[in-house]
């Protein structure tokens, strides 16, 4: 009876561990990021400030070619995440950073802002709010 139960138990875990291998490789989305390394959420920065992008998963390139887990920064203000597939605009609130930048000096008045890194494939369409990042800074 012992055993029995035992080799049930070591089924069960093997079918579980199984499940959980078939899980990490078919949510290969899950193991990429985008983040903003710095400033720090909720800092206070000057009015001229270094941003600094990281990713996880992913390669940055020059905007041009769209190739799968690839793509550039941008940086939006005051603005959420745009939606996946969405093309980025080209205004003052979206910075696109398509030389493959990873860091980049931006300017804002005094104030209070909320900064989004955005990632997007080489022809600036969004991959969405998965691959954002949302922080808030205050600019003296
Ligand atoms: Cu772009």
């Amino acid at each position: 009876m012992k055993t029995s139960i035992a080799k049930l138990f070591a089924a069960f875990a093997a079918a579980a561990l199984a499940l959980s291998v078939v899980g990490c490789a078919t949510s290969g989305a899950s193991s990429q990021s985008v983040s903003i390394l710095e400033p720090a959420n909720g800092a206070t920065v000057g009015t001229t400030f270094k941003v600094r992008f990281g990713v996880k998963g992913l390669e940055v390139a020059p905007a041009g070619d769209i190739v799968a887990n690839s793509g550039h920064h941008h940086l939006l203000i005051n603005l959420d995440s745009i939606p996946t597939g969405e093309s980025i605009p080209f205004t003052e609130k979206h910075m696109h950073f398509g030389k493959g930048q990873t860091e980049a000096e931006v300017k804002l008045a005094p104030g209070t802002y909320k900064l989004t890194a955005q990632f997007a494939n080489g022809a600036h369409q969004s991959y969405g709010k998965p691959l954002s990042q949302t922080i808030t800074v205050t600019v003296k």
